[in-house]
């Protein structure tokens, strides 16, 4: 039997391309230069999967392509806000995603930023760097602790507990969260979690904000100016889930006018754009969306998203199906 055709919208590491090859009659992107609305027109076309990245647009026209014949997007990474999965399910398309294999990275990279901010790590070592380290004094770079503090989670599903792990066995935090689906009582005293009814309450009383909804219509610009106004003055915004969460200019402003002490970013609004004024923040960091970038994880999201296609052609249910 002829192998299904898939296409590949991105560069993998060698063992995912390599097992991708000999499953099916793959087309690979041996430049990584990704492909415009036009060659994803085609793949719509020509082949029977896609496995797309968090850049390519999966749009409800391009799910539309008259004369489609793929009949899945195994898309690659958690998050599939790329996709749109109304359209996806209106043709009968299936959609599916790599959860759990990322978790872990995830919640390093969100303990990276909250730490790298609180103690002012990146404006270290831009000093050191610039040659302008005068030598060690008393009052040199002073910065917030992170040790005891309070830490507000929005959003407690797997990658919103693995910080929560960290953060409370670690370093000594106390965790509040909100999350339309709380914790059972087992896993919210694993987690030293309380909940609260609600994103203000959450963000009032944190010293550190950390998102980890999804990125939904409803989630939109969920961190806005009335929301900044809550935080508490000096508190710190951690964003490693998607960009679109927060309104980047209203961050701007709150940490312009010292409504918030400052944000760890991983993630942007207009990705790869980062608005100047954020780059100019000694304040903030800011990551080129890092999250799941190491080897063992970008090889694991392949092999799931491998075996959610090898699942789909071989007839059985994809275990991540989310459309
Ligand atoms: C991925 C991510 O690198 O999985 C996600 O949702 O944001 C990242 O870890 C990205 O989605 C790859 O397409």
């Amino acid at each position: 039997m002829a192998k299904p055709k898939v296409v590949i919208t991105r560069k993998l590491p060698a063992a995912a391309e390599e097992r991708a090859r000999k499953l099916f009659d793959v087309e690979l992107n041996a430049n990584d230069v990704p492909l415009d609305a036009a060659a994803l027109a085609r793949a719509m076309r020509e082949v029977d999967g896609l496995l797309p990245c968090v850049a390519d647009k999966i749009t409800a026209e391009l799910l539309a392509t008259p004369g489609r014949k793929a009949k899945i997007v195994a898309n690659y990474g958690v998050g599939y806000n790329n996709i749109d999965v109304v359209a996806a399910k209106a043709n009968g398309i299936v959609v599916t995603n790599t959860p759990d294999v990322l978790t872990e990275d995830t919640a390093d990279l969100a303990l990276t930023l909250m730490l790298m901010t609180a103690r002012r790590a990146g404006e270290g070592e831009r000093e050191l760097r610039g040659g302008k380290w005068t030598g060690w004094r008393p009052t040199h770079m002073l910065a917030t602790q992170v040790n005891g503090k309070t830490l507000g989670l929005i959003g407690i599903g797997r990658i919103g507990r693995a910080v929560a792990r960290r953060a409370h066995l670690g370093f000594g935090m106390k965790i509040i969260y909100h999350d339309p689906y709380p914790l059972s009582d087992a896993g919210a005293n694993a987690l030293g979690a309380e909940r609260r009814e609600s994103i203000e309450a959450v963000l009032r009383e944190s010293d550190f904000v950390s998102l980890h909804c999804p990125a939904t219509p409803e989630t939109r610009h969920l961190m806005n100016a009335a929301r900044f106004a809550q935080m508490k003055q000096g508190s710190i915004l951690i964003n490693t889930a998607r960009g679109d969460v927060v309104n980047e200019l209203d961050l701007i402003s709150a940490l312009e006018s010292g409504a918030i002490g400052g944000a760890g970013l991983d993630v942007f609004e207009k990705e790869p754009t980062v608005p100047a004024k954020l780059i100019a923040m000694e304040n903030v960091v800011l990551l080129p969306h890092l999250g799941s970038a190491t080897t063992e994880t970008r090889v694991a999201m392949g092999m799931r998203a491998i075996d959610n296609l090898e699942a789909f052609f071989g007839g059985t249910a994809p275990r991540d199906r989310v459309a």
